[in-house]
């Protein structure tokens, strides 16, 4: 018997289960716990180097639109789609927001994986695990055989999120700006609310300002604490972990001024930089080294990322626990306990006044 099924069998014979000890998804209280037995070679994303020590990142391979005419050869409609998504991932999570914002709900169904990474399989269902859910729609043990239904010899990343079409059994697209792009514009005709259906995050008049946010705020702040995090030399690092504190320098001061990044309306550039914003204190400032400074240090940074988790829905779609659980566990090549620390505990919901600007 493998190392890893041992560890499952004895989990069995503990009747492993902690959800008694997991109330709901957005509940206040910390419910951290770690795995016991501790895992095994547990890692995940399996850092891409450039030789110099520098993390670099896949390329997205699925990139199918949906639109409304159907002329993609994915056509809109209630019903048909379905997210593969978890709730640690800062990627996955921008699908999830957009999905809330524009009403989408009952219009495209979500899976949730389990949040500790498997080295050997990738993102896994675990139903067992509080919050997370069986894959409902292939019926499925890993996101890996759904991967594979697309292409039966794939040996590329399996990433989350993963657009599906229910209908045709393909992967739609698993690239996380251009899923919520199509969630922000072509299902309109679906959104719960006349305000709903109504909302644009990448409105005409905005766009050339949201790319060019977009670009740097992903290069130095989303994909720039996975940079300064997945360095494997002083020289790979120091570089990253400056451009993650000179580019939030830049979003502190453009927050002085205006409520959102481009003004006093949320975007898609607000909801790109607030999935890693949640993130920062508890799991990049330590996990990442990103410490110069914590969100919490920024006056305006830190009442935005407030202000845009008690915006409506969008403070539901974050799991801290999930979030921080993932990171400290799964990725053993930074952490190779797996201990999980004991703080910071972060209040999204103490008061801010970014409503008078
Ligand atoms: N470009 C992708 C990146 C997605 C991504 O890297 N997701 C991570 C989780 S945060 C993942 O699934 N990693 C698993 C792996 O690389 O094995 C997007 O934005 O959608």
């Amino acid at each position: 018997m493998s190392h890893f099924r041992l560890i499952r069998f004895v989990r069995s014979l503990l009747h492993f289960d902690v959800s008694s000890r997991e109330p709901s998804l957005s509940s206040p209280t910390p419910r951290r716990f770690s795995i016991y037995p501790p895992p095994a070679k547990m890692t995940s994303e399996k850092p891409k180097e450039g030789g110099t020590g520098a993390y670099v990142r896949h390329e997205t391979p699925f990139r199918n639109w949906i639109t409304v005419d159907g002329s993609s050869g994915f056509p809109a409609e209630a019903g048909r789609y379905h997210l593969y998504v978890s709730l640690a991932c800062p990627w996955a999570s921008r699908t999830l927001v957009g999905r809330k914002l524009k009403g989408l709900e009952d219009v495209i169904s979500v899976d949730i994986v389990d949040w500790l990474l498997d080295l050997k399989k990738g993102w896994a269902f675990n139903p067992q695990r509080p919050g997370c859910t069986p894959d409902t729609v292939n019926g499925k043990a890993s996101l890996k055989e759904i991967y594979q239904m697309v292409e039966a010899n794939y040996d590329g990343r399996i990433t989350v999120p993963v657009l599906w079409d229910k209908k045709q059994k393909k992967i739609v697209n698993n690239e996380s700006s251009e899923i919520l792009r199509m969630f922000n514009s072509e299902f309109n005709a679906f959104g719960k609310t006349d305000e709903q259906r109504k909302l644009d995050l990448y409105p005409a008049e905005l766009r050339k300002e949201i790319d060019s946010i977009n670009e740097w705020v992903y290069r130095d702040i989303n994909n720039g604490v996975y940079k300064a995090g997945f360095a494997t030399t002083q020289e790979a690092y120091d570089p990253a972990a400056k451009a993650v504190f000179d580019a939030l320098d830049k979003v502190e001061s453009i927050l002085s001024a205006k409520r959102f990044l481009t003004g006093n309306q949320l975007t898609e550039a607000d909801v790109r930089l607030f999935t890693t914003l949640v993130r920062f204190d508890t799991v990049y400032n330590t996990h990442f080294k990103c410490n110069r400074r914590r969100i919490i240090d920024y006056k305006n940074i830190w009442g935005y990322t407030r202000d845009i988790y008690q915006t409506g829905v969008i403070g539901e779609t974050v799991d801290i626990d999930q979030i921080v659980n993932h990171y400290y566990q799964s990725q053993t090549h930074i952490n190779p306990k797996g201990i999980v620390p004991i703080g910071p505990i972060i209040d999204f919901n103490s008061e801010h006044d970014r409503g008078e600007m």
